[in-house]
């Protein structure tokens, strides 16, 4: 399985790179898959990724995240860049599903060859949406995406974290934000390199803005690996008001961190972290396995029995889960 997987994922990365949009949803699906499918994708990816810049958008449930990475797509898209955008919510008009506030102008997009735009799916991926984004994202990244942009809702711990470890965060807040979020108001703050408060429409954006800047100056020198406070800017996503102006305070943001040398750090980390969480997941696949095997059965029943410690039963299956000559 494994060995057709990579010569599937060779051959599947060459066709996404010749613009072939069936085949970068192939890579995708393998992906979301988890095991060695997207192993197999990962090892061919990985090696031809790194030029993208990745830009997390989180915020609140309707905060207005997908109608502005629609327009910002549009901008990006004027200034020549591909765009590949990944959305972690099921809720997201991305996904074509129930919630569809802009199929106008998704619809452009889908027309377009410069922009590919999928939802992740990653139920039943042994470390879930955390292991399996970066890797989604390297794919979009070996495309040919240079722009990869990541949505998701700023509800969940992983949510977060899964935007948080973008080179680039963007955090969508609305007039009177600070009810809805309050409880990850903190972990917002930290995260954010830019602030959009959309839907300036509505009132109270002069005061949310107050609001920000205030604890923007306690919490200043926080950002992770250093660099500038956050921005903020005012955008109205429906009208697209503000919307190139909020694409190009992201883009100064990210030139800004990496001549000061803060995305390199930021990306070392983030490759720590990685490996850390693709070797969680792997370990969690094997301990799956032997839970199911035979072996698992024979040692629970010595427990069972008292005849066996469950640390030296343990130890027993760990021992057999290895195979010869692979580590
Ligand atoms: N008045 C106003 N409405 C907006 C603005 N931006 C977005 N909306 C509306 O807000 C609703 C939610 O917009 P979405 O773009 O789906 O928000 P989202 O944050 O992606 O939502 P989820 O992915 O479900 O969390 C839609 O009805 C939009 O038309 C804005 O600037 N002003
Ligand atoms: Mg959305």
């Amino acid at each position: 399985v494994a060995a057709s997987s990579a010569v599937d994922a060779d051959q599947l990365l060459e066709a996404a790179q010749g613009g072939d949009r069936a085949a970068v949803a192939r890579l995708l699906t393998m992906v979301e898959r988890g095991g060695d499918a997207a192993a197999a994708v990962d090892r061919v990816a990985f090696g031809q990724s790194g030029r993208a810049c990745t830009v997390g958008l989180t915020g609140a449930p309707g905060a207005g995240k997908s109608t502005l990475v629609s327009g910002m797509i549009g901008v990006a898209r004027r200034a020549g860049h591909r765009v590949g955008v990944l959305a972690v919510d099921p809720s997201s008009p991305f996904t074509g599903g129930a919630i569809l506030g802009d199929r106008v102008r998704m619809g452009d997009h889908a027309l377009d060859d410069g922009v590919f735009i999928r939802s992740m799916a990653t139920r039943g991926h042994l470390g879930g949406l955390a292991v399996a984004t970066p890797q989604a994202a390297r794919v979009l990244d070996a495309a040919g995406c240079d722009r990869v942009v990541i949505e998701t809702v700023g509800v969940g711990q992983v949510e977060v974290e899964v935007a948080g470890e973008a080179d680039i965060t963007v955090v969508v807040v609305n007039p009177g934000w600070g009810d809805a979020v309050q409880a990850n108001k903190a972990g917002l703050m930290e995260i954010a390199d830019l602030f959009v408060i959309n839907k300036a429409d509505r009132t109270g954006t002069a005061e949310t803005r107050a609001d920000l800047e205030q604890m923007l100056a306690l919490s200043q020198g926080d950002r992770p690996g250093g660099g500038r406070p956050a921005g903020i800017v005012t955008t109205i996503a429906t009208t697209g008001e503000g919307v190139a102006e909020a694409w190009s305070a992201v883009e100064a943001a990210a030139e800004d961190l990496r001549t000061t040398g803060v995305l390199d750090a930021r990306r070392r980390a983030r490759t720590e972290a990685e490996l850390h969480r693709v070797l969680g997941a792997r370990l969690a696949e094997q301990v799956a396995d032997l839970a199911g095997g035979e072996a698992f059965r024979d040692a629970l029943d010595e427990v069972q029995g008292r005849r066996l410690a469950p640390w030296d039963a343990a130890d027993r299956l760990v021992r057999l889960g290895r195979v010869p000559g692979d580590g």
